[in-house]
């Protein structure tokens, strides 16, 4: 039985005021059926560890590098992030697929670093419209799977994420059949590469203009294990609603 998700994703946004907020959500705290994941930026993770410690809220890093230490000005390791009081890291995620140009070698080397330093992996794949359109998203996804996921991985170390780009801050969401084709086909995927058993056990996450209006329904589709959050993680009423949809 997979225990359910809901990840926040700040990016971003968010100072120290945001840390009331989060502090809002611990007292809103629904449900102890769902594992709670926030990952602010990472000037806050500190703060946010310290702030959430002793709750059922676990505390995570939007990227890594994949060396341990070393002279990469701007970049944060796996190590940095746990000594921070992080225990998962989003990776992949399209925007810095976008920003930075990763690649699907740059994020599977990343998620080899997180996972050696004892976190947890929240590993992005998705297409764009025009893979959509042009019926590749399949392709796209599979592709992404196979390049991004190292081979250390298990039910504990990974999670999946699926987010179409396009469906990212549009308010645009694919339909309940839509999501539930990518779902099982991640999961057949899953199986195929490390068996039924670990296959089975790593949780998929949709994320893309999840609302508290819209959760019930995405989280009542088949292999679909919780959310990542965009904008409706930054507020706690928001990301609440969230939470008890999938509870
Ligand atoms: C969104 O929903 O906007 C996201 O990109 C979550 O990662």
């Amino acid at each position: 039985m997979r225990r359910k998700l809901a990840a926040g994703n700040w990016k971003m946004n968010g100072t120290a005021i945001a840390l009331a907020e989060l502090e809002a959500l611990a007292r809103a705290f629904p449900s102890p059926s769902v594992d709670v994941l926030i990952c602010p930026p990472a000037t806050l993770l500190h703060s946010a560890a310290k702030a959430l410690g002793g709750t059922d809220i676990a505390v995570g890093g939007q990227d890594c590098h994949a060396a341990t230490s070393g002279a990469h000005t701007g970049d944060i390791s796996a190590d940095m992030l746990a000594d921070a009081g992080a225990t998962s890291v989003i990776l992949g995620h399209s925007e810095r697929r976008e920003d930075h140009g990763e690649q699907n070698d740059d994020i599977r080397a990343k998620a080899r670093a997180a996972m050696d330093a004892g976190l947890k992996t929240v590993i992005c794949v998705g297409e764009s419209l025009e893979q959509r359109d042009a019926a590749n998203t399949l392709d796209i996804i599979g592709g992404q799977l196979s390049g991004s996921i190292p081979d250390q991985s298990t039910g504990e170390n990974l999670v999946v994420a699926y987010e179409p780009i396009w469906a990212i801050g549009t308010g645009k969401v694919p339909t309940l059949n839509e999501i539930g084709e990518v779902h099982d086909f991640i999961r057949a995927r899953l199986e195929r590469r490390f068996g039924e058993g670990v296959g089975r056990s790593v949780r998929l996450l949709y994320g893309g203009s999840v609302k508290p209006t819209n959760a019930s329904d995405i989280f009542a589709v088949s292999n679909v294990d919780g959310a990542l959050v965009g904008g409706a993680s930054l507020k706690a009423q928001d990301f609440s609603g969230i939470i008890d949809a999938l509870s």
